[in-house]
């Protein structure tokens, strides 16, 4: 209880408070709701080999996120299993709960992260509440979600944060007075949002704090279906928080990070390269290890490559320092991504069925992402219109790798970009029509491009990515009402050359147009790549990024002629795409 016989300051502080929502084990929700019979039972929602999650009861028996099928089994016979290959019903869930959440940020900060965690900025709602609080009636207070409307909420009691609690509450007059009550009222919106989300079906663990970092670690206390408050204020009262966490565990530190620390802790020699999630260092040991500081940090994981700065932003995150902003609301992603791993592509064929597959993938994404009712077009394809426009294609292959080669993850990994394609945006072409030609006129050319011919390919990984986002109606130089279709036939005559990107956006063949503002946004990460969920979240990920096998292409490198690796005949470098999708038509 609080009591509050004195009149707290009036609050102008600027103080955030932020909720992210998690939703516990989402994919397995997802089948669950649509086959509620499976709640009750063992679930693992399966991606290749793996479980990509596996529901609570599942998890009572042993079985984990990420665990090999066969092991999972083993654990629980009775385990069911479902297929999450298709990620349309997670993405479409998402995009509804999300749609669910976005009003109640008033200053319109709600930043979706993968699919399954939503960071929702509540300052605004929750500083109007604390305005109304009434320190005699607190038990029965009404917390109110419009300004316009004062009957528009729901009754709470303001005399107790709803839900767990991290640190104890400072007495009135205390100068954290008024932060702590921003934190009570925001935890009770925080509890009327999770109400909220399981009528839809859907239970989530959150945290309530006043930045993403701390938040984001206050959900991860009690997970799942529930919530928890950070109430502790003061530095030394967030430095303990944060000492008690695994240094992976803190969103923004990366592996190679945790590697470089880990190792300089313990004085151990650790391989930054080897991805892991593992970590047995707390924040604690390394914040308190003899002559840790900005510098000593920037030495250890400076250089090049690394982040600028990256001494000081470790620093500050070691001490719960996170001055980063929930990102303004967005339903249009920056960026399209799908990928796909493989055990190792050797044959044209198969080259071309995989194309064929993405880009199915792809232009679904796109239609559900990207197009909208349009009632007042009368255009051909009807009443669609797409709301934003993807200015480039991008094509990224890796050869196939195995851990025992002890090469890192990405090496050889390659790319290209080119504008894309105008019919893609059609809705008269018919769909078949447009993957067909998406597949084999623009993307094996570019494969091809990236992995000339060879007696035999080993291609573990295909992305294709629909990037540099132009969103129709804004001012970006599209302008609302202009004609697409023109600015992509200029696009396309000023970049008539394909142009030649590293996978870190840096244009290889300068001068053969603008290149295209290739965003960061999951560069590496494919569509069906998990939500950065506990290391990293936005761009605080970006170590994680690191490109350690980007070729360099050299445009003209590819004259002469060449042996088709098919029929082995001598093809004159010019006439070898056209002989090869000769075959690939005869493959089909
Ligand atoms: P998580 O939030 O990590 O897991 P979860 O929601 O299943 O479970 P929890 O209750 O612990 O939050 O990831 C969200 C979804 O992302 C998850 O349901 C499945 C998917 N995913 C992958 O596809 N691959 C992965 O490696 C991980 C970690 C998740
Ligand atoms: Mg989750």
């Amino acid at each position: 209880m609080i009591d509050l016989d004195r009149p707290w300051p009036a609050s102008k502080i600027s103080f955030s408070n932020i909720i992210p929502q998690d939703y516990d084990c989402f994919y397995a929700q997802v089948i669950e709701n649509q086959n509620p019979q499976l709640k009750a039972v063992p679930l693992g929602v399966k991606q290749k080999g793996i479980l990509a999650t596996c529901n609570y009861e599942a998890r009572r028996r042993g079985v984990t996120k990420l665990m090999q099928i066969f092991e999972a089994t083993k654990i629980c016979p009775d385990l069911v299993l479902a297929d999450g290959e298709d990620l349309s019903p997670f993405r479409d869930v998402s995009k509804r709960l999300y749609s669910l959440l976005e009003p109640f940020s008033w200053n319109k900060k709600i930043e979706r992260l993968g699919l399954d965690e939503v960071f929702l900025d509540v300052t605004d709602l929750v500083a109007y509440n604390v305005e109304l609080l009434n320190s005699n009636t607190l038990q029965q207070s009404f917390f109110c979600l419009s300004r316009e409307d004062p009957e528009q909420g729901f009754p709470y009691d303001a005399s107790a944060v709803s839900g767990c609690v991290h640190g104890s509450p400072p007495a009135p007059g205390d100068p954290s007075f008024t932060q702590y009550l921003r934190i009570l009222v925001a935890s009770h919106l925080a509890h009327y949002l999770r109400l909220k989300l399981e009528e839809e079906g859907y239970t989530c663990a959150c945290g309530i704090s006043s930045s993403k970092l701390l938040s984001k670690l206050a959900g991860n206390k009690n997970k799942p279906r529930n919530q928890t408050a950070i109430v502790a204020f003061g530095e030394d009262a967030i430095v303990s928080f944060m000492d008690e966490h695994k240094l992976r565990k803190v969103p923004g530190i990366g592996g190679r990070t945790t590697r470089l620390l880990e190792g300089h802790v313990l004085s151990k020699e650790m391989d930054p390269s080897v991805y892991t999630m593992e970590c047995s260092v707390t924040v604690g040991q390394v914040r308190a290890h003899p002559g840790m500081s900005v510098p000593t940090l920037e030495k250890l994981l400076g250089g090049p490559g690394s982040e600028k700065g990256i001494g000081e932003k470790v620093w500050g995150l070691l001490h719960g320092v996170d001055n980063t902003e929930v990102k303004p609301a967005s339903l249009i992603p920056t960026q399209i991504s799908i990928e796909d791993t493989y055990k190792g592509l050797h044959e044209l064929s198969e080259i071309n069925r995989e194309l064929r597959a993405l880009s199915t993938s792809l232009l679904r994404r796109m239609h559900v992402d990207l197009v909208e009712e349009d009632p007042k077009r009368d255009a051909p394809g009807g009443s669609q219109r797409w709301v934003a426009h993807p200015k480039t294609i991008r094509l990224t292959t890796r050869p196939k790798t195995s851990p025992s080669d002890a090469i890192p993850y990405n090496a050889g990994r390659t790319s290209r970009s080119q504008p894309m394609p105008n019919f893609i945006f059609s809705f008269s072409m018919l769909r078949d029509a447009i993957i067909e030609k998406l597949a084999s006129e623009v993307l094996l050319p570019m494969f091809l491009k990236l992995n000339p011919a060879q007696r035999q390919w080993n291609i573990g990984l295909i992305n294709i990515c629909a990037a540099n986002m132009v969103v129709t109606g804004n001012d970006d130089g599209l302008g609302s009402g202009r004609d697409i279709s023109a600015m992509f036939r200029r696009q396309e005559d000023v970049l008539r050359e394909w142009t030649v990107y590293s996978d870190d956006g840096v244009p290889q063949n300068q001068g053969q147009g603008s290149p295209p503002n290739v965003d960061g946004e999951g560069a590496i990460s494919g569509d069906n790549a998990p939500a950065p969920n506990d290391a990293d979240f936005g761009n605080q990920g970006a170590e994680e990024e690191e490109d350690s096998g980007t070729k360099t292409w050299e445009e003209d490198g590819w004259h002469g002629t060449e042996h088709c690796h098919r029929c082995d005949l001598l093809i004159p470098a010019f006439a070898l795409l056209a002989h090869q999708r000769y075959h690939a038509t005869e493959c089909d």
